[in-house]
């Protein structure tokens, strides 16, 4: 059956880019989010983040009529939820905007239609999300129940593009597809290759939400791991950087970059979803978390060591010294700062530093509320001008153009090895 209506449900960093790439084949597209402010602003062809090439396919949607945002979900063929899963108290995901999002689908389900979550989620969320729809659709049929014969299929297909080339990396990565059963299988691969140029490769439902967990996890243990490595060779001064390259040298060992911390709202947050449900046996999982989350703190100490050397050294009240913290954002070349460890480390400073604290974020304009009052945005020739001690927190590209000769300062605290 054709996929003549395709619905994505939720807007944001993965579900609009999504909701464009199908409309690039001229799909139908109908967006659902329940933020009213998100679904005007994409009706009138624009949209609020910055993702290279999404605005212009968004425009170009938006003006031929093939995507249209809406509150409530309307009749489609297929339905892809990509709605946050985020962390509630004690480190336990929360699922509630999945399951909300999967019962505004009651009303509009019809027999013969593909419901696929994209959204970051514990094992068994598919499975479970399919126990509610056959609850409230007893009409219909579901795969737990008649397998291949259901009247609706069912599967797991997560995302994973990296924030800031979303459109790029949709196309061209390979997707992991987990149907309930074969048949969903197909039926999602069917959808998904519509746009997607890498490879479409099939897997149970199960191993689909794992696998995403496990992708991330991954990632924030070999983080851990640099972030461990780097305050043991401040201990045994050792440069870092010099470090990792010299064993990245080794054609087996491909060491990550250390840095103030993880951020973002995957990297920091998926592995939590593995430890919550086997809390026995994620033990280096557990702790790769708990490393990244302290670095912060430790980045902080840091400041208040060189500013300390800096009063001694240079005898003068510590309400005169001027700190430069330069970046916020939670990585590189991005205006995102949600969850950022750069943002944590400025207001843990702020705390604490009772003189001038100067911001350099090249990628925003307006600092965000928790800083509003503590700190002053600037740019990079005024903080390099003014500032007593430098604090590197996000290797931004303008930071990494600043030329070595208009560093003067002495005491810096360079977390990404911008300086190095
Ligand atoms: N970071 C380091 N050192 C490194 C690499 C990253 O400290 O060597 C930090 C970054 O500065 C940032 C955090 O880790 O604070 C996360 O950044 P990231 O680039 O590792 O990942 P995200 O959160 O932007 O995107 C990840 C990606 N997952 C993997 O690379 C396994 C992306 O492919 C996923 O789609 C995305 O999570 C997601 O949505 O789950």
């Amino acid at each position: 059956m054709n996929f003549n209506t395709i619905s994505v449900i939720g807007l944001g960093y993965i579900g609009l880019p999504t909701a464009a790439a199908f409309t690039l084949s001229r799909k139908q597209v109908i967006g659902v989010d329940i933020n009213q402010d998100a679904v005007d602003t994409i009706n009138r062809g624009t949209i609020n983040l910055i993702e290279s090439d999404l605005s212009k396919v968004v425009k170009i949607a938006v003006q031929q009529g093939l995507l249209h945002a809406v509150c409530r979900p309307q009749p489609a063929d297929a339905f892809l939820i990509a709605v946050p899963t985020p962390l509630s108290e004690g480190y336990q995901p929360d699922i509630s905007y999945v399951r909300t999002a999967v019962l505004s689908l009651v009303p509009v389900l019809k027999s013969g239609d593909l419901v696929i979550l994209e959204s970051t989620s514990p094992v068994g969320t598919t499975e479970q999300m399919a126990g509610l729809l056959a609850w409230a659709r007893p009409d219909l049929t579901f795969p737990q129940q008649v397998g291949e014969a259901a009247d609706i299929n069912m599967a797991y297909c997560p995302e994973r593009v990296l924030p800031s080339k979303a459109m790029l990396e949709l196309i061209k990565n390979d997707r992991v597809i987990g149907g309930m059963t074969p048949r969903c299988s197909a039926r999602a691969a069917d959808l998904y290759r519509i746009f997607v140029e890498g490879e479409c490769i099939i897997t149970d439902v199960r191993t689909a939400e794992m696998c995403k967990l496990t992708e991330n996890s991954f990632r924030d243990v070999n983080i851990a791991f640099a972030n461990e490595l780097s305050l043991i060779c401040d201990q045994q001064q050792i440069n870092i950087w010099e470090l990792i390259a010299l064993a990245n040298r080794h054609p087996r060992v491909k060491i990550l970059q250390p840095g103030p911390g993880v951020g973002g709202h995957c990297i920091a947050v998926d592995p939590w979803f593995i430890v919550a449900q086997n809390s026995v046996h994620a033990r280096l999982i557990r702790t790769a978390r708990q490393v990244n989350d302290d670095q912060p703190s430790w980045v902080v100490n840091k400041v208040k060591a060189a500013v300390a050397d800096f009063l001694t050294y240079s005898g003068r009240k510590i309400s005169t010294v001027t700190i430069a913290c330069f970046g916020l954002a939670f990585k590189q070349d991005i205006d995102d700062l949600r969850d950022s460890p750069a943002v944590q480390v400025t207001q843990m400073i702020s705390t604490w530093h009772c003189g001038p604290i100067l911001v350099v974020e090249p990628n925003i304009r307006i600092l965000p509320e928790s800083l509003v009052g503590q700190v002053t945005l600037t740019d990079s020739d005024q903080a390099l001008a003014t500032a007593d001690v430098l604090v590197m927190l996000v290797d931004h590209r303008q930071f990494l153009a600043l030329k070595p000769s208009s560093i003067a300062q002495r005491w810096i605290i360079d977390t990404k090895g911008v300086w190095r």
